[in-house]
């Protein structure tokens, strides 16, 4: 451990992760876009790269990330709503078809080219830089406990994609966007495969 071989960051998951059967929910914020725009595309980019299909990937954007919990959480919520609906619809179209002979299937086949179901995970995104007020604190504290809470309370793994910055330069090198010859790393690409393998994750 230690040295100029020490890799920093997350390691491989041991298996493969195969993302083809899930739906996924982006929200981002509009606040510090700049830094936050690549980082969404870096999530993005992951998420395809485990077999995400494009179609299964909802993005919403909120104002700052003070907004993130509420507005996943919301989301996620209205997500699992509509699949219950969803069934409901389904099992009385069958009932139907038994009782008066008609062709069933209404509501199976006006699927849209998205997966049916509620988010199968969702990732917060947004920065945070640190200014001369102690708004920095208040908001990092509310925003990775409101977070942590979405997960915990949806049962929809939600992961933590906020940046938390003493500097614009530090946030930048975590967008991969970095000002020096080092554009620094992405976490992005770290958020989308985290959201994945917690999707993915079975007994
Ligand atoms: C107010 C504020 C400040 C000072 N800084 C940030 C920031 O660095 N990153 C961010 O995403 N949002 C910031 N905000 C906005 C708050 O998150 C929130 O949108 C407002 O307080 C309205 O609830």
């Amino acid at each position: 451990m230690g040295g100029d071989d020490f890799h920093k960051g997350v390691k491989e998951a041991p298996h493969k992760l195969d993302g083809s059967s899930l739906k996924i929910l982006i929200v981002h914020t509009r606040w510090n876009h700049e830094i936050v725009d690549p980082l969404v595309q870096g999530a993005i980019s992951s998420l395809q790269k485990y077999g995400v299909q494009t179609s299964n990937i909802t993005v919403r954007d909120v104002p700052g990330a003070y907004e993130l919990p509420g507005a996943a959480q919301k989301l996620i919520r209205q997500s699992q709503q509509q699949s219950t609906n969803l069934v409901a619809n389904i099992v009385e179209d069958l009932l139907s078809t038994t009782t008066t002979g008609s062709s069933a299937g209404q509501h199976l086949s006006s699927k849209g080219s998205g997966k049916q179901g509620p988010f199968d995970a969702a990732i917060c995104i947004g920065v945070l830089i640190k200014g001369s007020t102690m708004h920095f604190e208040y908001i990092a504290d509310a925003v990775s406990h409101g977070i942590m809470r979405v997960g915990l309370d949806t049962g929809v793994p939600t992961v933590f994609g906020v940046l938390t910055c003493l500097t614009d330069e530090q946030a930048m090198q975590r967008a991969g966007i970095g000002r020096g010859e080092d554009k620094g790393h992405n976490h992005g690409g770290d958020w989308g495969s985290a959201a994945v393998e917690m999707a993915l994750l079975r007994i």
